[in-house]
């Protein structure tokens, strides 16, 4: 499991030419946005106060108060500090400002290696929305891109919000109106080939809320069956769907204000039965939606389920999914995706998950000799490449 590269098929990093798009060293960890909701839980620190501070404030604040004067057992604690530790820092000094001189005599490119190989992450795909301002003119400009880095093209600002962003396909030169007659439809569908185009993105990605649904009487739900699932098929790229996202169920936090509510599985099983030259890859974030995913998994061979996303990305539900979905599924899962936004991260969120996978199979090998039936280890490195990655690519492929 630790000799077997990754791909990390979603993540929020991205590579040198996104520039400030890129975020690393410890005061970026310590102010990932789990932290954030985290500290103004324990401290009831006024929203306000918390974000006139400046990133290093903020980061001192949440050191301070999460590590210091309480003991950091939180997974996105804990990340931290796995983090550090694999690149040599020595957590027991508890010396914040030592950590930060240690990111301040490297250079980005030469942390982007160092992480990249002590996590052993052969490549990430990162998420990349043409509807933010800052990733636009990259695209636009054109860059060397760095192989490790792949694209996906992310949609949720056309799919959840056509009325407010429909301006900006027009700003771009695309002929679409407010509403979404055969005109405008025929310039999204061409919107999303130029961007499949430009980028390679290797999926369709959106993020959706519990109540998506499918079929609907709804701009999204036309935009999907008239848009994105006929261009999807077209470049043999996935749809990729990771549903069960309230957004901004407290504003204040920001980024870190979302929720997660129960999502309607069936919706996934009639796109997956009605539209079977399109793949989809799917996650979804509520735990209590994981058992009917699973079964739907094993219906339809164009839908892979993807990773254990954010609020159960945490030991004990990734156990939990992990063992359901191979005992389910077999090895045809991808099991975990980091999310990284920090790409340090990339270091811990690997490390752990990477733990939990290895238990859960060793147990599932234990059971299998028992049958008095034979393993090799040339055989269980193939089944960790099928996890890690070859699941991915294979059912990129296909
Ligand atoms: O996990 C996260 O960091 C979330 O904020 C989201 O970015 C989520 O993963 C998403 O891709 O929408
Ligand atoms: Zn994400």
């Amino acid at each position: 499991m630790a000799r077997t590269p990754v791909t990390d098929v979603h993540t929020h990093i991205y590579s040198e030419p996104f520039g400030g798009l890129l975020l690393w060293g410890v005061d970026e960890l310590l102010t990932y946005h789990y932290l954030v909701a985290e500290v103004t839980r324990a401290t009831a620190i006024p929203f306000e106060t918390f974000w006139a501070m400046n990133k290093q404030e903020q980061a001192d604040f949440i050191w301070s108060e999460l590590f210091i004067k309480r003991s950091p057992v939180s997974e996105a604690c804990r990340g931290v500090l796995t983090a550090l530790e694999m690149l040599g820092l020595d957590n027991s000094s508890r010396d914040l400002n030592a950590f930060r001189d240690y990111f301040n005599k490297t250079s980005v490119a030469q942390h982007i290696d160092t992480v990249f190989e002590r996590a052993n992450v052969e490549s990430v795909v990162m998420t990349n929305d043409p509807f933010d301002p800052i990733e636009y003119p990259i695209w636009m400009n054109k860059f060397e891109r760095d192989p490790r880095f792949h694209a996906a093209l992310r949609i949720d600002a056309l799919l959840n919000d056509w009325t407010a962003n429909h301006t900006k396909l027009i700003e771009w030169g695309y002929n679409v109106e407010s509403t979404l007659n055969v005109r405008s439809m025929a310039e999204v569908r061409r919107f999303l080939t130029e961007w499949l185009e430009r980028t390679s993105a290797l999926y369709i990605a959106a993020s959706l809320p519990p109540s998506f649904a499918f079929p609907e009487e709804s701009w999204r739900a036309d935009l999907i069956s008239e848009c994105v699932l006929p261009v999807a098929a077209e470049f043999n790229v996935p749809f990729a769907m990771m549903v069960g996202v309230k957004k901004n169920i407290n504003p204040a936090l920001k980024l870190a204000g979302d929720g997660v509510g129960l999502s309607d599985v069936d919706t996934i099983m009639r796109l997956c039965a009605a539209y079977p030259d399109n793949k989809f890859m799917v996650t979804m974030l509520a735990r209590e939606n994981q058992h009917e995913l699973c079964v739907l998994a094993r219906k339809f061979p164009n839908l892979c389920l993807f990773g254990c996303w954010w609020f159960l990305n945490n030991p004990s539900l990734i156990d939990e999914m992990t063992r359901m979905r191979l005992e389910l599924l077999g090895l045809s899962v991808i099991p975990q995706h980091s999310d990284a936004r920090i790409l340090d991260q990339l270091l811990y969120k690997w490390q752990h998950s990477r733990a939990l996978i290895a238990n859960v199979l060793t147990d599932k090998y234990l059971d299998l000799l028992q049958t008095g039936w034979t393993l090799t280890e040339e055989e269980i490195a193939r089944d960790v490449k099928l996890l890690l990655g070859g699941n991915f690519w294979d059912f990129l492929k296909r």
